[in-house]
């Protein structure tokens, strides 16, 4: 399904409804007269763009509410594109989880043609940040492509991002979090973190061909780098990688048995069964039982 849109976002990705392969528009390309030799003139290089598919898959116990994670995605220059998830622990203080990063990404994508953005992603979470009124708190990710080839990352927290060239991820965000669990996170409360003292800023060269994966960590804690890398190198429909991603992931999540990232992560940690498990040869496994986004994007030419 390609649907031509200037600007999508969904606040709420369920199962069913979220999936959606974006086209994004053509960017402007300006020719500029060149009154110089021949020889001299260097061949216009033509823009580059994302081609988006985005797949949700609530926590199974949020799936009414369709979860606590949000994203964006949007045509402007080269492409944007972004999820933010909102921390759960605020419903033990009848906050809604959901309502901060809804907000955080609904203002996210109409400030990212916002002039004092300048294109950048760190003005754009600053911005976004500071526009937000809910009560609550979020990690965010947000990936803007310059239409000659510069992807520009901004990251709060333990969402990520992995680029893929020729079937190799190249490239991927590191989650920052105070202690296992506790990501770093922007608030509603003055004490957490901005966009200055804890983000992740990543400028690099994408070409033609290269694959963004990008998720909230319901997928990265769930799911391996070579099972990204099969997905995607298998799939080279993005709406399909996308769907299949978040399902291997929310499947992962929901298997007790499984070595996930996290249980390797926990135990690597010191995390484990109790001491009489362990000596029953038993120990701590699982996937991570959480709202799933992913956004697979692959750079074209416009
Ligand atoms: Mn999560």
């Amino acid at each position: 399904m390609a649907i031509p849109m200037t600007r999508i976002m969904v606040p709420q990705a369920s199962s069913s409804l979220r999936l959606s392969h974006l086209t994004l528009s053509k960017p402007t390309r300006v020719d500029s007269l060149c009154r110089c030799a021949p020889s001299e003139l260097q061949p216009l290089r033509s823009g580059l763009s994302l081609s988006a598919g985005v797949h949700a898959i609530p926590h199974p116990d949020k799936v009414e509410k369709g979860g606590e994670d949000a994203l964006f995605v949007s045509s402007y220059r080269g492409g944007v594109i972004a999820v933010a998830d909102g921390v759960s622990s605020w419903a033990e203080q009848d906050v809604d989880p959901s309502l901060f990063s809804e907000e955080l990404m609904a203002n996210a994508s109409r400030l990212v043609d916002d002039e004092e953005v300048r294109y950048d992603p760190g003005f754009l979470i600053d911005k976004a940040h500071t526009a937000t009124t809910s009560r609550g708190s979020a990690t965010i990710i947000v990936a803007m492509l310059e239409e000659v080839g510069v992807l520009k990352i901004g990251n709060v927290g333990d969402c990520g991002l992995k680029l893929l060239r020729q079937g190799q991820i190249i490239f991927s965000t590191t989650p920052q979090e105070h202690y296992f669990d506790c990501p770093y996170q922007l608030s509603s409360e003055g004490s957490a973190q901005t966009y200055l003292d804890a983000s992740q800023f990543n400028v690099m060269e994408v070409k033609k061909g290269d694959v963004i994966v990008m998720g909230s960590d319901g997928l990265f804690d769930n799911v391996f780098d070579h099972e990204i890398v099969n997905i995607v190198t298998k799939h080279a429909d993005v709406a399909e990688s996308s769907r299949l991603l978040a399902e291997v992931a929310s499947s992962h999540s929901r298997d007790p048995g499984f070595e996930s990232p996290y249980a390797l992560e926990a135990r690597a940690k010191g995390f484990d069964v109790p001491l009489w498990k362990k000596a029953l040869g038993m120990k701590l496994t699982g996937g991570k039982l959480d709202d799933v986004t992913v956004i697979v994007a692959q750079v074209v030419d416009s």
